[in-house]
């Protein structure tokens, strides 16, 4: 089972943000696919929720100094 998440990061202020999130959320064990869109600060996952949940993801991004917030 696969879901797709959609959340808003804060503090994305270059490209090589956007680099940085998407390689965090691309080596998280059991997201699929993960794209982020520096000009809207949307990003989207899809995830495997018995690997990994939405909070966690959201953990990770914080961790490494953004804010994130899922909207779905
Ligand atoms: Mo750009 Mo982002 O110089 O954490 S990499 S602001």
């Amino acid at each position: 089972k696969v879901l797709s998440g959609q959340f808003r990061i804060g503090g994305m202020t270059c490209a090589a943000c956007v680099n940085s999130v998407e390689g965090i959320l691309r080596k998280l064990p059991g997201v699929k696919r993960a794209v982020v869109a520096l000009a809207t600060s949307l990003g989207e996952v899809e995830y495997d929720p018995s690997v990994i949940s939405k909070d966690e993801i959201a953990h990770a991004i914080e961790d490494a100094g953004f804010d994130a917030t899922f909207l779905q």
